[in-house]
């Protein structure tokens, strides 16, 4: 896309002004750092408000947001400039829908990145649910295989539906706690990172409320009930992860076809094959051999043969 058709980021001035100031605050830490554009994928199960927090953090109305499943698979980038500035934030169909991971949205959404480089990876989830899966583990799988392992470096997990009172008289930092552990610890096994290589660089993670239902401090900006404010927090988060000293992800053919599970194992077919023999094949025909060498022929075949001598 040319620069010169990218549309003013307009949306940016919808936010209270403690927020204007925080978020131009950022901006300018990343340009000082030579960061003119930033390309934010946004990926996540279907409904749990990928759209929605797209919507959020650029101030408009943008993506579609759906209470129901969406029909459409098309990702959407949208791109909004601002004193120089680049801001490009992809939204993706749902990655899973009727209890699988939707293989096509990931193909076209593979497809539809083809030459992009993504800065930043948004994952989503709800805070608001209660247990991880298989199902979960064969999404960031998924998101892994297509994207390579390193995309986790500029990884960061969103809960939405922040706003909310924890059930079983947890409290709210408890109830966090339990949620983005059991999260994390899913993405780790799904992504296939070791514990020591977590821990040398983890995921963070921002809490959203999408819905006008949040509080306000005194600024007009949202709060969660931990005290978050949270749309500055979200950018915050996002600019530490650029500014981490990890790689962007450039996606070219290459990294679509990836390591093609059809492909992986075929080097070994010729050795697998010749092992057979040598330890299988061989060793039978040996047996066979012993055992006609051995063989006392039953008395039907001798007959058959015409060697039975009038035995029947
Ligand atoms: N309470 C609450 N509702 C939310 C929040 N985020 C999204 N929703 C609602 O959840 C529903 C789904 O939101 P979307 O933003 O369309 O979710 P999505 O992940 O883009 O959905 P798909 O594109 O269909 O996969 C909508 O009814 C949203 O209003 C949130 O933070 N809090
Ligand atoms: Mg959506």
């Amino acid at each position: 896309m040319a620069a010169g058709v990218v549309r003013e980021w307009f949306g940016i001035q919808q936010f209270p002004a403690p927020t204007q100031t925080k978020l131009h605050e950022y901006l300018g830490k990343l340009k000082q750092e030579n960061v003119n554009t930033l390309t934010i994928l946004v990926m996540g199960k279907g409904g749990v408000g990928k759209s929605s927090t797209v919507n959020s953090i650029l101030g408009e109305r943008v993506a579609t947001v759906s209470a129901f499943q969406s029909e459409g698979l098309r990702p959407m980038m949208i791109s909004r400039s601002r004193a120089g500035f680049t801001l490009n934030i992809i939204d993706t169909p749902g990655l899973v829908e009727g209890g699988y991971v939707n293989e096509q949205a990931l193909e076209i959404i593979k497809r539809f990145l083809l030459n992009k480089t993504i800065d930043v990876l948004i994952y989503v989830d709800r805070l608001d649910s209660y247990r991880v899966d298989n199902l979960d583990r064969q999404v960031i799988k998924a998101i892994t295989d297509s994207f390579g392992k390193a995309i986790w470096k500029r990884g960061l997990v969103v809960l939405t539906h922040a706003y909310l009172s924890p059930p079983d008289g947890l409290s709210y930092d408890e109830f966090f706690t339990r949620r983005s552990e059991t999260l994390l610890k899913i993405i780790r096994l799904g992504a296939k990172i070791r514990k020591q290589e977590y821990q040398d660089s983890a995921i963070p993670i921002a809490l959203v409320e999408n819905t006008g239902k949040c509080a306000t401090n005194e600024g007009g900006e949202k709060v969660l009930p931990d005290g978050t404010v949270w749309i500055p927090n979200l950018v915050k988060t996002i600019t530490d992860i650029v500014l981490n000293g990890s790689k962007a992800i450039t996606v070219d053919q290459k990294l679509i076809d990836g390591p093609n599970p059809n492909q992986r194992g075929k080097i070994f077919i010729p050795l697998i094959l010749a092992l057979q023999y040598f330890f299988l094949v061989k060793p039978i025909k040996h047996r066979i051999r012993e055992d006609i060498a051995r063989e006392k022929k039953p008395l039907w075949e001798l007959r058959d043969m015409g060697l039975a001598d009038g035995k029947f």
